[in-house]
C-alpha cells in the first residue's frame, strides 16, 4: 500500500554501510517514523538482509527527522476496523511487532539504537530491545500505550520490569509520562545520553568498535543473558559451560588468545 507521507521513490527504511557497520534509518519523518504495515515489511526485509550478510558486523538503528519512532501509525489503513467493528490488534502484533522484536533479539551482530528524538509506544520498546541504547539529550521515551487503552508491547512487558524493576516499570507504563533521555540514563534504562550533535558519531564509533570485536561472542552474550534471566543459578552455570564449550571451539577464541600471547591486535572473523 502506498504511503501518503512519502513520495513513491522514498524508501521507508534507509540502508547505509560504513565498512562493517550498517545503519538502518526509519524514514517517515512527517509522522515521527510511526509504523505502517509497509514500514514494518521494509524493516523486516532490511533486518533479514543484514543478518544474512557476512560483511555486516554491527547494526545501528535510528530515525529520520526529529523523532526516533512514535510506535504504531494510528492513521494506518491497516488499523481499520474489520466486519465485526473492531481492529484485530492481536493480529497486528503477531504479524508485525512480535517478529520485529524477535529479529532484533536474534541478530547475529550487536544492535545499537541511536535514539535521535521521541520514542513512543512500540517505538520506545523497539529501542529498548536493542543491545546498547544511545540517546540524544533532546530525546525521550514514552510508554504511550495506557493513553489509548493498551498494554506495553513490542517486548515492553518483558523488558521494562527487567530493566527498571517493577515500581519504575509500572510508574512509566501506567502514567504514560515522558522520560527524558538524561533521566533514562540515570535510571540505567539506556547506555548513554549524549549531546544531539554527537549522537550519530558516538553511535557509529561504538558500532565500529564492536564490529572489530568477536561479534559471535557478543551476540552469544546477549542470548545467554536472555536465557539466564529465566533460570536458576545452577542452570545458568550449566548454560555458561555449554556456550563456552561452543565458543571455545570457534576461530575467534583461538585468535584472541594467540593475539594476546603474541602481543598484537586480534583479527576476529567469526559471525
Ligand atoms: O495496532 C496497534 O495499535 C498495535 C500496536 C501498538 C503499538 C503502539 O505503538 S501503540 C502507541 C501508538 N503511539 C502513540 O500513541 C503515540 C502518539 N503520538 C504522540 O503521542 C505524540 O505524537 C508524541 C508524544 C510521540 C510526539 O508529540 P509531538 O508534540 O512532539 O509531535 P506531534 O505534533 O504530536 O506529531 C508530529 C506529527 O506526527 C503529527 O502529524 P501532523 O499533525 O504534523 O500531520 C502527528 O499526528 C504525527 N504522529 C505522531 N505520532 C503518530 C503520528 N501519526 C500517526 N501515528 C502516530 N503514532
Amino acid at each position: 500500500m502506498s504511503d501518503p507521507l512519502v513520495s513513491l521513490s522514498d524508501p521507508l527504511v534507509l540502508v547505509a554501510d560504513a565498512g562493517p557497520v550498517r545503519t538502518l534509518t526509519l524514514n517517515r519523518p512527517a509522522a515521527l517514523n510511526s509504523f505502517t504495515g509497509a514500514m514494518h515489511a521494509q524493516l523486516r526485509e532490511a533486518l533479514d538482509a543484514a543478518a544474512a550478510d557476512g560483511s555486516v558486523r554491527a547494526l545501528v538503528l535510528t530515525g529520520a527527522g526529529r523523532g526516533f519512532c512514535a510506535g504504531q501509525d494510528l492513521n494506518d489503513p491497516g488499523m481499520a476496523a474489520g466486519p465485526d467493528g473492531h481492529v484485530d490488534i492481536g493480529a497486528v502484533i503477531e504479524a508485525n511487532y512480535k517478529p520485529l522484536a524477535q529479529k532484533i533479539r536474534a541478530m547475529p551482530v550487536p544492535v545499537i539504537a541511536a535514539v535521535n528524538g521521541v520514542a513512543a509506544g512500540a517505538g520506545a520498546n523497539l529501542a529498548l530491545g536493542c543491545d546498547l541504547i544511545i540517546a540524544a539529550r533532546s530525546a525521550s521515551f514514552i510508554q504511550a500505550f495506557s493513553k489509548i487503552g493498551l498494554v506495553p508491547d513490542c517486548g515492553g512487558t518483558w523488558l521494562l520490569p527487567r530493566l527498571l524493576g517493577r515500581a519504575r516499570a509500572l510508574g512509566l507504563a501506567l502514567t504514560g509520562d515522558k522520560l527524558p533521555a538524561e533521566q533514562a540514563e540515570r535510571l540505567g534504562l539506556i547506555w548513554q545520553c549524549v549531546d544531539d550533535a554527537a549522537l550519530i558519531d558516538t553511535a557509529t564509533a561504538l558500532a565500529q568498535r564492536l564490529a572489530a570485536m568477536p561479534v559471535k561472542a557478543l551476540a552469544a552474550t546477549r542470548q545467554a543473558f536472555d536465557e539466564a534471566a529465566q533460570m536458576s543459578m545452577d542452570d545458568a552455570l550449566s548454560l555458561e559451560a555449554r556456550v563456552q564449550r561452543e565458543l571455545g571451539r570457534a576461530a575467534d577464541f583461538a585468535e584472541g588468545v594467540a593475539a594476546f600471547q603474541q602481543k598484537r591486535a586480534p583479527q576476529f572473523k567469526d559471525r
